[in-house]
């Protein structure tokens, strides 16, 4: 059986988690933080999560998981037949990480701890949004789904990396990014109220909430 390491309070971890749950994979999820053990970083080379163990080994990097899974398993596809629209999910994927999620991670640690984050911090990463925010909508297509007809790969790694940008930036700046795109937030009540969506996001409330309380 397939085994995913990590935890529902991160948001990479949560794409695959949906993605093996949508594709109906059974897995096992094994609960573990990022961290630089000699144990861990055999598993996962950065330390990070997630992680997924498959009967040949170990997998990191959530493109390549959701790639793999994808493979082995092509029902209930995440990604379409057609190479072109398969390269347009993935622009999709890559602006989420790229633009989005990663010019926000510098204020993650204070958002989530309540420690006030450096102005340097503060000043570089609106602005980097900014940029990935009107970059994603020059790509979306919300048609019901971000990349068109059938929901893929690219739903899953937005819907999580918008909102982690999401939530940083309506704490840090007082801004709803959802103004930044026409038809964002009519996608993001679409996507949140898919049934294995609501399953992942309900334990993702609670391992916030954990956190905070630890
Ligand atoms: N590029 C990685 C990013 C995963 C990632 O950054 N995971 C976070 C948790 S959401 C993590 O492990 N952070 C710890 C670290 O950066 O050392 C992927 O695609 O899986």
């Amino acid at each position: 059986m397939l085994k995913l390491h990590g935890a529902p309070i991160s948001s990479y971890y949560n794409m695959v988690k949906l993605a093996l749950l949508e594709k109906g994979f059974d897995f096992e999820e094994v609960r573990t933080g990022p961290n630089q053990s000699p144990e861990f970083l055999a598993i996962s080379p950065m330390g990070k999560i997630p992680c997924l163990e498959v009967a040949e080994g170990f997998l990191s990097e959530t493109d390549v998981i959701l790639e793999f899974i994808q493979e082995i398993h092509p029902d209930f596809p995440l990604l379409p037949e057609d190479p072109f629209q398969r390269g347009k999910v993935r622009q999709i994927m890559r602006i989420c990480e790229l633009y989005v999620d990663q010019p926000m991670r510098p204020l993650l640690g204070s958002v989530l701890t309540g420690q006030p984050p450096s102005d340097h911090a503060v000043a570089r990463a609106r602005p980097e949004l900014e940029k990935g925010m009107a970059a994603l909508g020059r790509v979306t297509v919300f048609d019901p789904w971000i990349a068109g007809s059938d929901f893929t790969n690219a739903d899953i790694v937005a819907y999580f990396a918008t909102g982690v940008a999401a939530a940083i930036a309506s704490a840090v700046y007082q801004w709803d990014i959802g103004d930044a795109i026409e038809g964002y937030r009519q996608w993001r009540q679409r996507v949140g109220e898919r049934h294995f969506v609501r399953e992942v996001d309900s334990e993702w409330r609670a391992a916030l909430q954990a956190f905070r309380k630890a």
